[in-house]
């Protein structure tokens, strides 16, 4: 059985229309969990390869039919598909076929961010690129010329700047996103997380998500996991101030006040260390710090945390103890999206600090040391010793624990003055910076001092309207791209290969890298003809049978044991070698060893905070302008109180503005009455309110909720921003509030 178009709006419809606590997880999918799709329903030809929709990398079976994809399904030997695509995957030709892609490469015409450009032949693009780039390189030295990115796609290009000598190689999906769970994680258990995360919720017993909104999040392996979890009698609690799609699910909802989480993942633990829940055995051998931990939690009680949190003592005693009755297999989520409030590493400690406790970190459960396929490089050229660091921390700060460049310290390093050296150029792969990075009007300002803009994309996004040069890539399902060989519970070998011929004058990714390459005289660091013989002697040289991963799209190893049950002796590379519940580390760097709570601002009179999240059926903006997409989702929508929408007089569907602290106003935005959220925050979902001209579809659909984060709290620990820390009024049409 393949999804059918009627079965996909069902999905979506079901998705978008969140009716509260009905179905069972996997309507989510809109589809027999025990269904396994037949591959041969239709087509003429069948090519595997992987998703580029979202960066969870599935693997799909590409139909093809007179020349046209007809229609994408999960791969059923691929570990993150499993026969299933999320929506969105199975939307994917819904980009392939978009009208408004990009088609031609183009050279700006009048100032940066008119959107006035001309289009013009592949060799005056890069001849432009390459000229702009050995500028640069002979002005200011390579490390001025900084590249964002973001996707598979992007590695020819990271590939390109190291051989060009700079450092400055960023994606928002660090100090944006995941960055500060990486960095708690590391600090506790000398490892991060990862992507896929190394979690095994399809075993847990107990499941807290705190925020992550799994199931609007659609990361469809983890939601296949936790549909299986469920199916086995797992239970949730879930924690977050709105009622989310999987809090509908929940055993526990727990609405908390935003931006008090570290309170109640403290409480909770002094609950368990009170009361002798935790795992004393597993601790015993594997962790130091539970006396300075103990210690520190003694005040930590449960009446505190009410106070911060508005969740009743009884409820986080109760909770506590249920987590602690179902450990080693309780996993708390360490969530993904995790750049809120500043204070994100030390609230993903106390995260991986609470699942020290239950046990659950190398257990069946919870989460498990995955293994990995390694290849070796295609032999090139080595970069020159000894780069340049990069310009991300603001002049005389430090990052000490950071262990990726900031994107948003470089957008910072590119006005002038402001870090150890300035940054002149950017290379912007596969980022809409204009909707990921906080205080958008800030980037604008950098955009204008730079001496070279390069935009690389598929579409017409905002970002492109800002660049000198933009060079159209064809989409994920016309190239090749880099082996995936991800750390995971069955290492597999996954190959992205072109479905059909790129369409228009699009270009895929390593063409153009190369191309840019060849220009400025690093052609020796691209000995390769093209990413497919580059793909094949990759595959080659480890010992794989090229033509099966071709046919097959993907190669699975043996697992061998991923778990202590299993008889795998754990590793925690921290300093100590062992699980540090209290941390030199942080301590050294004088941070607090083991977290402390500090309660967040308040809205003023007449706000509300600002939350943010997913919509299951997009990725962020990169979808908006997929009409197949929006046809069950076109626009979002503000998420009210009821209460507080009837004291303000909103009627349910009608138009407003947002107006934030700062008095940037949003476009307008349909309001969305609900008890399903607290009456002291609002929610968007992001990637709305395109202002972009070429996005003919998106444009003017919705509200933008970067626009309205003016204001951001930097993490001291690692410079992730937090960006939960705006508030909004509400006003109506003609209505000033
Ligand atoms: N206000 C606010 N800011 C946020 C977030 C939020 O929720 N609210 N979320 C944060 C999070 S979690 C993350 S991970 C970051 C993500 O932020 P970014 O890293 O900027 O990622 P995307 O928004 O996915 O970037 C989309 C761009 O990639 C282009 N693109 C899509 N496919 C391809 C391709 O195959 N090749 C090329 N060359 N380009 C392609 C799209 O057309 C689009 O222009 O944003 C963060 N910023
Ligand atoms: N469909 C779809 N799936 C996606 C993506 C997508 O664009 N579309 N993007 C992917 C990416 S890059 C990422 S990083 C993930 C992000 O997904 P997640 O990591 O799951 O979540 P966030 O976007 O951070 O969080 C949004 C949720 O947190 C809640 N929340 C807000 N403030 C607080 C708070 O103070 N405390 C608590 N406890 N909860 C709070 C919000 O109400 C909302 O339910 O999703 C991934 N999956
Ligand atoms: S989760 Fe969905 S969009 Fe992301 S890679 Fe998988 S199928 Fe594609
Ligand atoms: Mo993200």
């Amino acid at each position: 059985m393949g999804v059918t178009r009627r079965q996909f709006l069902k999905i979506g419809g079901a998705a978008a229309g969140a009716s509260v606590g009905s179905g069972l997880v996997t309507d989510w999918w809109g589809l027999d969990p025990d269904v396994v799709h037949d591959p041969a329903t239709d087509g003429d030809r069948i090519v595997p390869t992987f998703c580029e929709i979202c960066f969870w990398k599935c693997g799909v079976l590409a139909h093809v039919k007179d020349g046209r994809v007809t229609k994408i399904t999960g791969n059923p030997e691929h570990p993150l598909s499993r026969g299933r695509l999320c929506p969105r995957g199975t939307g994917g030709t819904g980009l392939l076929y978009d009208p408004d892609r990009l088609k031609k490469p183009l050279l700006r015409r009048e100032k940066r961010g008119a959107q006035s450009f001309e289009a013009v032949s592949w060799d005056d693009a890069l001849d432009t690129v390459a000229e702009g780039m050995l500028k640069i390189q002979e002005r200011y030295g390579p490390e001025a010329l900084a590249l964002y990115n973001h996707g598979y796609g992007a590695s020819w290009f990271k590939h390109l700047l190291r051989a060009y000598g700079s450092p400055n190689i960023a994606a928002p999906s660090y100090a944006q996103c995941r960055g500060p769970r990486e960095v708690g994680f590391q600090l506790t258990f000398g490892a991060g997380v990862g992507s896929p995360e190394k979690t095994d919720m399809a075993n847990s017993r107990v499941i807290t998500l705190i925020g992550s909104h799994l199931g609007e999040n659609m990361h469809n392996t983890q939601v296949q996991d936790l549909a299986t979890a469920l199916d086995r009698g797992a239970e949730l609690v879930v924690v977050d101030p709105r009622y989310s799609t999987v809090a509908g699910k929940a055993r526990y909802w727990l609405p908390i006040k935003p931006g008090t989480d570290l309170a109640l993942l403290l409480a909770w633990m002094h609950v368990i260390v009170k009361e002798g829940l935790y795992d004393r055995d597993y601790l015993d051998r594997y962790a130091i710090g539970l006396d300075e931990l103990k210690k520190h939690l003694e005040d930590k009680t449960p009446e505190w945390a009410w106070v911060q949190t508005t969740i009743r003592p009884e409820t986080i005693v109760e909770t506590a103890r249920f987590l602690a009755g179902a450990r080693p297999a309780s996993l708390v989520h360490p969530g993904r999206h995790v750049t809120w409030y500043g204070d994100d590493t030390q609230r993903s400690r106390a995260i991986a600090m609470l699942n020290a406790l239950l046990g659950s970190w190398g257990r069946r459960g919870g989460f498990v040391f995955p293994n990995q396929i390694s290849l070796p490089k295609y032999p090139y050229t080595a970069y020159g010793k000894n780069p340049p660091l990069p310009a991300d921390t603001p002049r005389g700060t430090v990052y000490p624990l950071a262990d990726a460049t900031l994107a948003s310290g470089m957008c910072d390093a590119s006005i002038p003055g402001t870090a150890d050296y300035d940054i002149k150029g950017w290379i912007v792969y596969g980022s809409n910076l204009l909707q990921s990075l906080p205080d958008p009007e800030k980037t604008k300002r950098a955009l204008q001092e730079l001496d070279l803009v390069v935009v690389v994309d598929v579409l017409p996004a905002e970002i492109a309207g800002w660049a000198d040069v933009v060079l159209p890539e064809c989409t994920y399902l016309e190239r090749c791209d880099e082996v995936h060989t991800p750390a995971y519970q069955e290492p597999f070998l996954a190959v992205r290969q072109p479905v059909v011929p790129p369409m228009y004058d699009t270009k895929p990714g390593w063409w153009i890298a190369r191309e840019i390459a060849h220009r400025i005289g690093l052609a020796d660091y691209f000995p390769w003809e093209d990413s497919i013989e580059y793909a094949k002697q990759r595959v080659k040289s480890g010992g794989f049978d090229c033509d099966v991963l071709m046919e097959k799209g993907v190669v699975v190893a043996d697992a061998g044991p991923v778990t202590i049950e299993e008889g795998l002796e754990p590793d925690f590379p921290t300093p100590s070698g062992k699980i540090e519940l209290h941390s030199e580390q942080l301590a050294d760097a004088g941070f607090d060893p083991v977290p402390n709570f500090t309660a967040p601002e308040e809205p003023p009179p007449g706000h509300f905070r600002l939350l943010f999240g997913r919509a299951p059926v997009h990725t962020f903006g990169r979808t908006t302008n997929n009409r197949f997409l929006s046809e069950v989702y076109d626009e979002n929508e503000i998420w009210v109180n009821a209460r507080m929408a009837e004291e303000l007089g909103l009627e349910n569907g009608e138009r407003v503005t947002l107006v934030n602290q700062d008095g940037v106003r949003s476009e307008p935005i349909r309001v969305k009455a609900t008890q399903r959220i607290r009456s002291d925050c609002v929610y968007m979902v992001h990637g709305y309110g395109h202002s972009a001209k070429g996005l003919r579809f998106a444009r003017g659909r919705g509200a933008d909720d970067s626009k309205l984060v003016t204001r951001y709290r930097t993490d001291p620990i690692m410079g992730g921003t937090g960006m939960n820390v705006n508030f909004v009024r509400i006003e109506r049409a003609g209505v000033p509030a």
